[in-house]
C-alpha cells in the first residue's frame, strides 16, 4: 500500500485505473458502474474489477467482484447499535474499512488480470466524502493505483443555475478534498443534452447571464440580490477549478459517450503521475518530518525534566535504583509495561493529591523503602 502506484505504459506491468464513482443520490452511479461494465466487457479484452461499497442497496444492476454486503449487514447494524438508516450506513462503511488491507491485497492479486478497477460508493453522497473511512478507502486505492474520480451529475436536474452552482461547489470540495484527477461525468443526455453545462464552464459571462435572467435575481428597486451577487463571485472562482477537470456527457442509459469518458480516463493518469504522486510523496515525507520533530521534542522534555529530577533529589536514584541485579544490565534499554487496570497501588503511582480527601485510604500511597 506504500509503494507509490507504478504507471508505466508496458503492458504488463501497467497498473490497472481506479475509477471512484460518487454523485448525488439518484444521479445514476450505480446505472454508470454497469454501463461501463458492459462497455468493457464488448469493446475491451479485459472485464473490469468492481467493488460495490453500499452497504444499503436492494438491487445492483452489475456482478460486484467484491460487495460490502458479504461483509457487513447495514440493517443488523442499525438494530445491534440503536441507529438510523445513515448512522448504519456509516458504520457499516467503517466497519468495512477496518478490512479493506485485505481488499487491497485482493486488488493486488488481480491487478494484473484488470485493466479497470471499478467503485461504487453509498447514495448518500456525504458518508463517503465526509466520512474517514471514505478519506481512507480512496487514499488507500490512490497510494497503490492511478485513481481517477467520476463525479456523476444528474443533467436534467442541474439545469436552474442555482442547482448548477451548488452542484459544482460540491464537486469543487471533493476536488480539494481528495486531490485526485477528476472526471465531470453529464450523465443522462438522453433526456437533458449537457451543452448549457459546458457553456456555462467554458464562459463565466454566459452563466451570469442565466442568472440573470433567472426570477429573483433582481429585488423591488431592480438591484441584483445579494444571493444573485454572491453567485456571481462564486462563479468567478469556480472558473478557476473548471480549469482542472475534465468535463463529459454520457448517457447510462443509451451509452452515449462512454468512450469519450474512458478516453479522459486515460488522459487523467498522465494527472495523476504528475499531479497527485509528487504531492503524496510530500505529504508523506513532511508527516514523517513533523512525527520525528514531536518525537525528538518529546525525548528533549523528557530529558530536561529527568535532569530536573535528578538535581533537585539526589538520593532519589539511590533509593530506586541501587540495586545490584538492575546495574548488572545497565546497557540493556528495557521497558517495562505495568497494567494500570490493576487494583492494587504500585510503587511509583500518580495520585492526584488534589482531588483527595485527608480521609482517603490511598492518599497513604507507597513510599520508596
Ligand atoms: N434517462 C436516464 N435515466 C438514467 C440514466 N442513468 C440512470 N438513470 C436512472 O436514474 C435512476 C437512479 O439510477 P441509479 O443508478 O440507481 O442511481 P444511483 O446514483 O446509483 O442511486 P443511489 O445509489 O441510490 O444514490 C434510475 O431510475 C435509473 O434508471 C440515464 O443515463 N438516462
Ligand atoms: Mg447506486
Amino acid at each position: 500500500m506504500d509503494a507509490p502506484a507504478s504507471t508505466s505504459s508496458g503492458s504488463s506491468s501497467r497498473k490497472p485505473s481506479v475509477v471512484v464513482t460518487i454523485g448525488m443520490a439518484g444521479a445514476g452511479k450505480s446505472t454508470f458502474v454497469q454501463r461501463i461494465n458492459s462497455y468493457l466487457r464488448q469493446n475491451h479484452e479485459k472485464a473490469p474489477y468492481i467493488l460495490n461499497l453500499d452497504p444499503a442497496v436492494a438491487h445492483v444492476p452489475f456482478e460486484p467482484n467484491i460487495d460490502i454486503r458479504d461483509t457487513v449487514d447495514y440493517k443488523e447494524i442499525m438494530k445491534q447499535y440503536n441507529l438510523g438508516p445513515n448512522g448504519g450506513i456509516l458504520t457499516a462503511l467503517n466497519l468495512f474499512t477496518t478490512k479493506f488491507d485485505q481488499v487491497l491485497d485482493l486488488m493486488e492479486k488481480r491487478a494484473p488480470e484488470v485493466d479497470h478497477i471499478i467503485l461504487d460508493t453509498p447514495g448518500q453522497i456525504e458518508i463517503f466524502t465526509w466520512s474517514a473511512s471514505g478519506a481512507i478507502i480512496t487514499d488507500a486505492v490512490a497510494s497503490s493505483f492511478p485513481t481517477v474520480v467520476a463525479y456523476i451529475v444528474d443533467t436534467p436536474r442541474t439545469t436552474a443555475p442555482a442547482t448548477f452552482m451548488s452542484n459544482m461547489l460540491y464537486a469543487c470540495g471533493i476536488l480539494y478534498k481528495t486531490k485526485l484527477p477528476f472526471i465531470l461525468v453529464f450523465n443522462k443526455t438522453d433526456v437533458e443534452s449537457h451543452d448549457f453545462a459546458l457553456e456555462w464552464m467554458r464562459d463565466f459571462e454566459a452563466f451570469q447571464a442565466a442568472l440573470a435572467s433567472h426570477s429573483g435575481s433582481r429585488d423591488a428597486e431592480g438591484e441584483p440580490t445579494y444571493m444573485n451577487s454572491l453567485m456571481n463571485s462564486m462563479s468567478l472562482v469556480l472558473d478557476e477549478f473548471y480549469k482542472h477537470l475534465k468535463a463529459v456527457g454520457v448517457s447510462s442509459l443509451t451509452g452515449d459517450g462512454i468512450k469519450e469518458f474512458f478516453d479522459a480516463v486515460e488522459e487523467s493518469r498522465d494527472g495523476y503521475e504528475k499531479e497527485y504522486l509528487p504531492e503524496l510523496a510530500r505529504a508523506r515525507a513532511a508527516r514523517e518530518q513533523s512525527l520525528q520533530e514531536s518525537k525528538e521534542d518529546s525525548m528533549n522534555r523528557f530529558m530536561k525534566d529527568f535532569s530536573l529530577d535528578q538535581a533537585k533529589n539526589t538520593h532519589a536514584t539511590d533509593d530506586k535504583w541501587e540495586s545490584e541485579e538492575e546495574n548488572e544490565d545497565d546497557d540493556d534499554v528495557d521497558v517495562n509495561l505495568i497494567d494500570r487496570s490493576d487494583a492494587e497501588p504500585w510503587p511509583g503511582q500518580y495520585i492526584d493529591v488534589t482531588r483527595m480527601r485527608r480521609s482517603d485510604e490511598q492518599a497513604q500511597w507507597p513510599r520508596p523503602t
